[in-house]
């Protein structure tokens, strides 16, 4: 249909015109798709949505990205050279924000209609930058003249305590793979003022709301500064999603009483959670009785919880609700009390003792679904996390295991192995992911495992080239390619796969050489106040220092930080892994999506039984991946009972202790921070919140057995295979059917 233009398009000069013409075209073509159209509407309302550069993604899903391929390439040119032009927008930390973005995706493609609502922010998460091996953050601006953002005529007044805004809403198209559209709706202020951001830093004045409001993504909770202005953003993002779900339902003929037959919201984690009391004090506004309000906004508020980890659970002092949004606090005491009418087990209450607001006990008393983000995590909020609240509403709680979207993870950034499996088993997966397993049958199929290994191979070169162009550093593509790529955090333990680094280098050291040379990678933020997560880049890339500049290791290990890693990077790493870490401490990680896009890719898994690593070991059974470590009970009665102690191993097991010591070794203060060095290893021997040393000998027991079994191709081939037969199930298509056969029930 677009043929001429897209030809034309693709004579064109420069890749920035390129680029450019192609954004507008695409954006022509899904306005001309037209919306999603129906009664009932989801509002999947987010702090972030991880969406990642948009152009490839859209073209895969109009169908029409081979044709722009083939044309640029009939002119010299390369997709992904113009895909460089574009700015990938930031707006997510990690796995919770791109798991939006899958959603989005998924959502369309199954024709539900559903839209996204979140924040414009200005500048996305900061860019890492490495200076002194240390972790420094730049200002991360992602928005341009021409992009993706279309600026609507939508603006609703928000009030606040000191102050009254009115928003603008912006909108980004979102097509379905095949099918029409939704819009992700991203909430802004005119006002706010990019300027007021410190030369190349992510320090501003934290007071002036106008200003400031949508300027920046909060990095993750452990940056404790600017709490408040988290609140403002909190509350703007929903009063905007609250008016704009009434005025829709409205426009539709709702009379507000029936308004759960025109909108169910799902609430993302717990930074939405005002949106249960802005909707009541919206609706009682409108002459609606209090408890016929909090009934019709029970019937259609879903929440997601997505951690376990007790620091992570939002817990807002009353005096911060108090002075940002005074006109909700009547509301929320209101529905505290009716709660401690009923119950009184101190640990159902909305108000502690200690006047703070439990975000997640408003979702799930004043919500009608509650659910998990993997098997493993859902029963641990069941029997323990959350079981008070389990024991009274049972019926609330069910389990959605988290997905990804294959057209992403596997045909955008794998174009070469969706090709073969297409070539083996026709295209009828790229629909109906669960059609993978027809794979198996090539298992024992010699010809078929060695295109699959030639795959790899061309993925590890293009990652080659890729991270020599853009990094300067050069790896062996014939070297076995392990990865770490995920959010910084203790509990994910990049600080075990250190100490296997410092045990392997002692071990080459010695004399035991590598059959295959091992290129280690990494790729993580650390939040910018979280002190302990900076030492561990810190230490990492110190390690990787100290083996270059060791001529008797750096043939057989090599150990890489990538800088700044996000989507982009991951759409690169990924497909070139031959071994996915999926290293958490039993019980912390409530899913992990990297874990999927990594088996979904072909490489095999050397995790814990955690998250959704449980479901994957379940898919593939024992032989096509390798668990280590312990269990998720025998970690929770650890905590329960208070009975481990790091200083003890330490102390006991001289062989871990010479692992630790090596962290204040001669070898890393000689290019490191000795601060930073000694901080780490403190840490680990007198705390070790997450257990490091508990696992750290099973660990490199199984490790060493990966890169053994590494060796015979064939063999390693088929767990390949098998892993990719059965990564269907993590098909975001899947999840998202789940929830709407369970919670959402649109059609
Ligand atoms: C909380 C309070 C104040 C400021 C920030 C925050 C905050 C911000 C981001 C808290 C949590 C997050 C992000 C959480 C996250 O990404 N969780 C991950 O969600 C994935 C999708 O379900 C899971 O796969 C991961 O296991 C989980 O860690």
């Amino acid at each position: 249909m677009y043929e001429n233009e897209i030809t034309e398009i693709a004579k064109k000069g420069s890749n920035e015109e390129i680029y450019y013409s192609l954004l507008e075209l695409t954006k022509k073509m899904m306005q001309e798709k037209g919306k999603i159209q129906g009664k009932k509407k989801l509002y999947y309302i987010s702090a972030e949505f991880l969406i990642g550069k948009l152009l490839s993604n859209n073209l895969i899903n109009l169908g029409i990205y081979d044709q722009v391929a083939e044309a640029l390439a009939g002119n010299g040119k390369n997709i992904s050279e113009i895909e460089e032009i574009e700015n990938e927008p930031s707006l997510g930390n990690g796995g919770l924000g791109r798991l939006a973005a899958c959603f989005l995706d998924s959502i369309a493609t199954l024709g539900l209609q559903g839209d996204g609502v979140g924040l414009n922010y200005h500048m996305g998460l900061f860019k890492q930058e490495f200076k002194d091996n240390l972790q420094k953050e730049v200002k991360n601006p992602w928005i341009t003249d021409k992009s993706w953002l279309r600026r609507t005529d939508k603006s609703y007044e928000v009030i606040f305590g000191d102050l009254r805004v009115k928003s603008v809403m912006y909108e980004i198209d979102v097509t379905g793979y095949d099918n029409k559209c939704n819009t992700l709706k991203l909430f802004d202020l005119d006002t706010v003022d990019d300027s007021i951001v410190n030369d190349n830093n992510i320090y501003f004045d934290k007071n002036d709301i106008r200003k400031n409001l949508t300027l920046f993504l909060y990095p993750d909770d452990s940056d404790y500064q600017g709490q408040l202005l988290r609140i403002y953003q909190q509350y703007f993002m929903v009063s905007n999603a609250a008016q704009l779900i009434i005025d829709e339902a409205v426009a539709k003929g709702s009379n507000l009483y029936d308004l759960p037959d025109y909108a169910v919201v799902q609430i993302n984690d717990t930074h939405p959670t005002m949106v249960i009391p802005e909707l009541i004090r919206l609706l009682v506004k409108r002459g609606i009785n209090m408890d016929a309000a909090i009934d019709i906004v029970s019937r259609m508020c879903a929440y997601t919880n997505h951690t376990i980890l007790a620091e992570a659970l939002e817990k807002w002092p009353v005096w911060y609700l108090e002075k940002v949004v005074p006109h909700l606090m009547p509301i929320i005491k209101m529905l505290d009390v009716k709660v401690k009418e009923k119950y009184s087990d101190p640990r159902l209450a909305i108000i502690d003792n200690e006047n703070r607001v439990h975000m997640a006990h408003i979702d799930i008393h004043y919500g009608y679904s509650v659910n998990g983000v993997a098997t493993l995590h859902t029963q641990i909020l069941k029997e323990s996390e959350l079981k008070p609240f389990y024991d009274i509403y049972p019926h609330k709680f069910n389990n959605k295991t988290n997905g990804i979207t294959f057209r992403r993870w596997l045909l955008h950034c794998n174009h070469e192995l969706s090709e073969f499996i297409t070539s083996k088993i026709g295209d009828g997966y790229k629909k109906n992911a669960e059609e993978l397993e027809k794979l198996a049958q090539f298992a024992g199929d010699k010809a078929v495992l060695d295109e699959l290994l030639a795959i790899k191979k061309k993925k590890k070169t293009d990652f080659k080239e890729y991270l020599a162009e853009k990094a300067g550093v050069v790896i062996d593509e014939n070297s076995i390619i392990d990865v770490q790529v995920k959010r910084l955090h203790e509990y994910k333990r990049q600080q075990m796969n250190a100490l296997y680094i410092i045990y392997k280098y002692m071990d080459i050291k010695a004399g035991n050489k590598p059959k295959t040379p091992i290129t280690m990678i990494f790729g993580a933020k650390a939040a910018p106040a979280y002190t302990i997560a900076k030492d561990i880049i810190h230490l990492i890339i110190c390690l990787s220092e100290v083996i270059a500049n060791d001529p008797e290791v750096s043939p057989y290990l090599k150990v890489v930080m990538l800088e700044n890693y996000n989507v982009t990077y991951a759409e690169k790493v990924i497909p070139a892994a031959d071994v996915s870490e999926q290293i958490s401490l039993a019980s912390k990680e409530a899913s992990g999506t990297g874990n999927m896009k990594f088996m979904l890719n072909g490489a095999v898994t050397l995790g814990t039984e955690d998250g959704a690593n449980v479901e994957i070991h379940q898919f593939v059974g024992d032989d096509n991946i390798y668990i280590f470590g312990e269990s998720s009970e025998s970690i929770i009665e650890h905590y329960a009972k208070g009975d481990y102690s790091s200083e003890k191993i330490y102390d006991t097991d001289p062989e871990i202790a010479k692992l630790v010591d090596f962290i204040i070794s001669k070898e890393l203060f000689a290019v490191g921070d000795k601060k930073s060095l000694i901080r780490l290893y403190m840490e680990i021997v007198t705390k070790d919140w997450f257990m490091t040393l508990i696992d750290i000998k099973d660990y490199i027991r199984v490790k060493e057995q990966v890169f053994a079994d590494y060796e015979d191709r064939q063999k390693w081939a088929e767990k390949m295979l098998v892993n990719i037969s059965k990564a269907g199930f993590f098909s975001s298509d899947r999840t998202i059917a789940q929830y709407e056969e369970d919670i959402w029930k649109l059609r």
